[in-house]
């Protein structure tokens, strides 16, 4: 087999270069954010990471064979990024198809985008290593129309899977689990956390500064149906037994909320958030349980799970700015 002649080596690494780049991207944000736009980043996001897959063969048959012919001594390097790809490719597949979920902590999205991480320093070595590297200049028409078909295919392939797939997933790509079905919902957590032991009776909880007894909320909670879509890739709705927070407080008169979480685990939301969160107590009128956030929990509607913060502590209105903290926790 001969590479295809107007597909050339160059034009190929082009438009792997744009796919990878373009997947990294859309992935993050399609993964940290909660609202509908969210949705065709993550359309383009499996488009990106399908076309990859698409190119493949002419990477094979172009510079990889031509590569390692030349038997550098960092081709080992550019190996191991080769089965980086393929193995983030293979989970992004297998955690949109359903196909395999993972093994608890270690979801198959999870997995995906821890060695997506890893990868990512690998691109940039591998390009800017080499001498010929891509330049805008290689995309001419011919790259484009390699580009377009390449698209193409990975357009088919997501439809078919699409079809395959059926409707139990979220915008974001999760699949649903446990709606309305408290016992079953799994609990989860984002890197290192744990479920402190608190009885109930002992639990203090101040908002703004001032003390809010858990009866208080226990008898004016009423239900209120949200989304919980964990970074793991699950969705599961619920009917959570929960007060609006700006029941709880005055008029916030600082920019930022931060709600912080017995644990210490935190998070800071801008205060015209507000409106839009609530505390949940318990689910389908049973308490929380205690890996959901018992005895209270932020319901965060439209935002990711690691925003519903569970055994929520404290709330406090803050001048430190909302985005003024990692995008991600990091505990
Ligand atoms: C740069 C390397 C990456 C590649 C090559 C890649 C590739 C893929 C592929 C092929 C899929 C399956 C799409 C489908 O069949 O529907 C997928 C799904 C997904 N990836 Fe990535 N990905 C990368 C990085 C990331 C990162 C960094 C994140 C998040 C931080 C991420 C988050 C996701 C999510 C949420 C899905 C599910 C989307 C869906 O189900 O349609 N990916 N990825
Ligand atoms: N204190 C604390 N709250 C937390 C987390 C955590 O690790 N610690 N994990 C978050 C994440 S990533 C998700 S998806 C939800 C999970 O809620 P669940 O365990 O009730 O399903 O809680 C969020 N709240
Ligand atoms: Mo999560």
């Amino acid at each position: 087999m001969t590479t295809t002649r107007w597909l050339t080596p160059r034009r190929v690494d082009l438009l792997l270069a744009i796919s990878v780049t373009v997947a990294a991207v859309t992935g993050l944000v399609s993964w940290g954010v909660g609202s509908g736009w969210a949705r065709w980043v993550t359309i383009i996001h499996a488009l990106a990471g399908l076309s990859l897959l698409a190119l493949a063969p002419a990477k094979l048959r172009g510079s990889v064979r031509t590569g390692l012919k030349r038997r550098r001594a960092t081709r080992w390097l550019s190996m191991l990024l080769g089965v980086l790809v393929t193995a983030t490719v293979t989970l992004g597949i297998l955690h949109a198809t359903g196909l395999w979920h993972g093994v608890g902590y270690w979801s198959a999205l999870w997995t995906h985008v821890l060695l997506a991480a890893l990868l990512a320093p690998l691109v940039v070595w591998h390009i800017a290593s080499r001498p010929g590297r891509p330049r805008v200049t290689d995309l001419d028409r011919r790259a484009l129309a390699g580009g377009g078909l390449a698209l193409a295919a990975a357009g088919a392939a997501y439809g078919v899977q699409q079809l395959a797939v059926g409707d139990n997933r979220r915008f974001t790509g999760s699949h649903e689990i446990a709606s309305f079905n408290p016992s079953e919902m799994p609990t989860t957590m984002w890197l290192n956390d744990r479920s402190p032991r608190v009885s109930a009776s002992d639990w203090e909880l101040t908002i703004a500064g001032r003390p809010v007894e858990l009866a208080t909320l226990r008898e004016t909670a009423r239900p209120l149906e949200a989304d919980l879509d964990c970074t793991g890739g699950w969705w599961s709705r619920q009917s959570w037994d929960a007060v609006p927070l700006a029941e709880l407080m005055p008029e916030v008169d600082r920019p930022t909320l931060e709600v912080t979480s017995l644990t210490g685990y935190s998070r800071l939301f801008p205060a015209r958030d507000a409106p839009n969160l609530y505390l949940a107590v318990g689910y389908s009128g049973e308490p929380l349980r205690r890996g959901h956030g018992a005895p209270v929990r932020l319901v965060a509607p439209g935002r990711r799970g690691f925003w519903w913060v569970k055994w929520v502590s404290r709330i406090e209105p803050v001048d430190r700015p909302w985005w003024l903290q990692l995008p991600f926790p990091l505990e």
